[in-house]
């Protein structure tokens, strides 16, 4: 009989691993958390949650009190493994699979046959032979796919995440799934896996295509985001409202540009487009350029802000940043523009700092210690000179140019209107 997969052990409780750890264990799964760090652990099997994401903490909860999920910091055997750690980038853009490699090593000793190893990290071309091959030299008693095809004791796939931080509970369960096995047994296997919770297609390729999918997508999303970001430049120098601009162009029924800011964050779309440079480097321009383009997108916030300050006959200006997270209506400060502007801004010493930030109880490390405090947005209003617009939160959507007519007002997120509708 064909393996159900009833217990899986899902290696990394992150933004990932955690949500999907918790879908699999409210779908009748018994469910084994890892994570290195004993907080997280602890965090997990009290029916708590140490990140932010809507609806995670009751779903936790639930599961974790009904006995279907268990966090521990060791991995023991299971039926199936899913890996789910960070892949970072190092200084020079080069992919880091240590976290990768660690969890494969966690696992290697607790693999028996019929078992089923999922890679869902994003992951150079290449990763899932990597990882097959590790095994194959950490278990020489077993048989893998890569050697043996349809007689492997163990399977393998790659099978990307693609949730939106936000949307994870939705995503997870409706988005279409791409699963690259590294045999089509492998694919298969990952398909019956992913059936237990899944709404959406799972759209069988190799491991290979599957990881570069993966990278495309975010890169595709990083290239259009440029786009926006390089017209606003454009715009800027030639005295065009670049939000009207994009307005009017988006009504062709064939163009849909995306939105301008102060840049790009997160840990995913700002990171993956390195890694297919760094595959083809020669071939991989505009994917590079693309990344160049919106990684100095804060400095132009930053002299802008300068202009600003020099523009006004005030010692020391209050100038207000509007947001510090990575996005709108979330908590996460990773790789947030928003977070370099604020500091550029406290660092050249160009008034005096305030920061309105509604998803946060404190500043993150990087602007502690510094002169900057942390208000409410009406306290802000009622003292700034310049106002810095940084991301859409939800709480800023009311603001009006009418009601700062006698504010330097640089708005990088279109978020001002002229008037209240
Ligand atoms: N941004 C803009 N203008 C836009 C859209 C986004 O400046 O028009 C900025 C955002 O403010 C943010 C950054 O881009 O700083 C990234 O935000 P995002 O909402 O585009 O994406 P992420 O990083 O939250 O999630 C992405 C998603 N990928 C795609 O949409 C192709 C998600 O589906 C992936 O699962 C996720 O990366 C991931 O984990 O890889």
């Amino acid at each position: 009989m064909k393996n159900t997969y009833n217990k899986v052990s899902v290696i990394g409780l992150g933004y990932i691993g955690l949500p999907t750890a918790t879908v699999l264990a409210s779908k009748g799964k018994y469910v084994v958390g890892v994570d290195i760090n004993q907080d997280v652990v602890d965090t997990i099997n009290s029916g708590r949650i140490h990140i932010v994401e809507p609806g995670l903490d009751v779903m936790v909860n639930k599961v974790v009190r009904s006995g279907f999920l268990k966090a521990s910091t060791k991995p023991g055997p299971s039926d199936a493994f899913i890996i789910a750690v960070p892949t970072p980038f190092r200084g020079n853009h080069e992919p880091d699979m240590s976290y990768v490699d660690a969890a494969v090593k966690s696992i290697a000793s607790h693999l028996v046959i019929g078992n089923l190893i999922i890679l869902e990290s994003t992951s150079p071309v290449g990763s899932t032979e990597h990882v097959a091959n590790l095994l194959g030299q950490l278990r020489p008693d077993l048989v893998f796919p890569q050697r043996s095809g349809v007689d492997a004791d163990i399977q393998i796939a790659y099978c990307p995440e693609r949730v939106l931080p936000g949307n994870v509970l939705f995503e997870l369960l409706k988005n279409d799934r791409i699963v690259g096995g590294v045999t089509s047994e492998c694919s298969q296997a990952a398909v019956r896996l992913y059936k237990a919770f899944v709404e959406g297609e799972c759209v069988i390729t190799d491991a290979r295509t599957a990881e570069m999918s993966k990278l495309t997508e975010n890169a595709f999303r990083d290239v259009n985001i440029a786009f926006a970001n390089e017209l606003s430049l454009i715009c800027d120098e030639n005295r065009i409202d670049v939000w009207e601009l994009i307005r009017l162009a988006n009504h062709h029924p064939r163009v849909n540009i995306l939105k301008p800011g102060p840049g790009v964050g997160g840990h995913c779309i700002a990171v993956d487009p390195w890694f297919i440079v760094h595959s083809a480097p020669e071939q991989a321009r505009m994917i590079r350029v693309a990344r160049e383009v919106n990684d100095s997108k804060p400095y132009h916030v930053i002299e802008k802000v300068k202009r600003a300050v020099g523009s006004i006959n005030k010692p020391d200006p209050v100038i207000a940043c509007l947001g510090l997270s990575f996005k709108a209506d979330i908590d996460d400060l990773r790789e947030s523009p928003a977070v370099r502007i604020t500091k550029a801004i406290i660092d050249h010493n160009l008034g005096k700092v305030l920061v309105v930030e509604p998803n946060v109880e404190k500043l993150p490390d990087s602007l502690n210690g510094k002169a900057v405090e942390l208000v409410e947005l009406d306290e802000a209003l009622s003292q700034v000179d310049i106002l810095v617009v940084l991301v859409d939160h939800k709480e800023f959507l009311g603001l009006t140019k009418m009601d700062l007519s006698d504010k330097i007002i640089i708005d990088t997120r279109g978020l001002i209107t002229l008037s209240r509708h």
